[in-house]
């Protein structure tokens, strides 16, 4: 069972009275058979709830502050026209009761709630995004992570990991900037990367005939869904110049640092920067150092550390991060590009960094 939320808001120049506003629309609610009950706001305004057949329930607010506020709810096969209708009606009479007085109208698209295909993800700094989802390709729970491959009419089939939009198989400017936006010539060079279990990273680089490319992780249903993202790559979890490895990133890059490997490019894809300092968060900053600190480890002293950083907008959650560069065992220098990410629906950061 799903519903359809809707809304309608009046925003005013000055704050109206509800006696000369309510009767007016009370009687086209009558009119749909809906029935009132009045609720004591207790000098918050007016306030009316109204209930009609198949399940319709409205919401009325004359709020002492300058703006009125309609919500409607119904069930998702309720008759989307005599809604409409309803709405219009509601609209043309407020736009004559508060002739003047109105700076402001704006009636939303319907909120699905309860929907068996969620199109509802939002941005990193928390803005609403509906997406053009209409079917669930993939769903399953891995010992890491919950994951989902949604298909969007517009961006393919989406990746999204524990409810966070990762990769579309449109987004090839987020596969490129993370592997150095082609300026970088990866021929005959050693490539560690970690996470990009979706492939996309793997396919890219292979093209270029590299030494080896060792990747830490592979994410469940990718080979068979995100095939625009990944090629035939993941058919197979070793090829001529690579190997995945599925093992935690952790142990292996510790072993690494004990043996003094080093590789020329460390690309780390594995998650995005925490979005704020709160104490809950603390656990996830202490593994992006953790990790930060093995790979700049292993990184040889003319190579580039490439990651993926966060909303633009997430200017703190930035800096902090920009803070822990400075706080390895080992200086190093930074650069960060702004990329358009097409599913993301906002600016995403790339970072390079180097040993000084
Ligand atoms: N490869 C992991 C990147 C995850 C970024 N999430 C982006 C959300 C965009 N709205």
């Amino acid at each position: 069972m799903a519903l359809r939320h809707y809304t309608l808001d009046f925003s005013l120049s000055t704050a109206v009275d509800s006696a000369s506003t309510v009767p007016g629309l009370l009687s086209i609610f009558h009119e749909q058979e809906m029935t009132e009950t009045v609720h004591d706001t207790d000098g918050h305004g007016y306030l009316a709830t109204f209930v009609g057949k198949n399940g319709r329930f409205a919401v009325l607010r004359v709020h002492s502050h300058e703006l009125v506020t309609i919500d409607l709810q119904c069930y998702e096969e309720d008759n989307i026209a005599q809604l409409d209708n309803l709405l219009n009606a509601l609209e043309k009479k407020l736009k004559v009761l508060l002739n003047g007085n109105i700076t402001r109208i704006k009636r939303l698209p319907a909120l699905i709630r309860g929907a068996k295909v969620d199109r509802y993800w939002p941005t990193a700094d928390g803005r609403l995004m509906e997406y053009d989802i209409d079917r669930v390709v993939y769903e399953e729970d891995s010992a890491y992570q919950n994951i989902k491959i949604l298909h969007s009419k517009q961006f393919g089939n989406i990746l999204v990991l524990n409810g966070d939009v990762n990769l579309a198989e449109s987004d090839s400017p987020y596969t490129q900037a993370i592997i150095g936006s082609g300026k970088e010539n990866y021929a005959g060079k050693e490539v560690l990367i970690l996470g990009g279990g979706d492939g996309g990273i793997l396919a890219e680089v292979v093209k270029q005939k590299p030494k080896m490319i060792t990747m830490l992780e592979v994410i469940d249903g990718c080979r068979a869904h995100m095939r625009l993202t990944c090629g035939s790559i993941l058919d197979s979890l070793e090829g001529d110049c690579y190997q995945i490895l599925v093992e935690d990133c952790v142990p292996v890059l510790k072993k690494y640092v004990q043996e003094g490997r080093t590789f020329d490019y460390v690309i780390n894809d594995l998650t995005a920067v925490p979005i704020s300092t709160e104490p809950e968060e603390d656990s996830t900053w202490e593994f992006l150092r953790l990790i930060l600190d093995l790979s700049i480890k292993v990184l040889h002293p003319s190579g580039k550390y490439f990651t993926q950083g966060n909303s633009v907008n997430l200017k703190e959650a930035l800096s902090l991060y920009e803070e822990q560069l400075g706080k390895l065992s080992c200086p190093v220098g930074f650069s960060k590009e702004v990329v358009c990410v097409p599913s993301y629906l906002e600016l995403w950061v790339f970072y390079t960094v180097w040993k000084k």
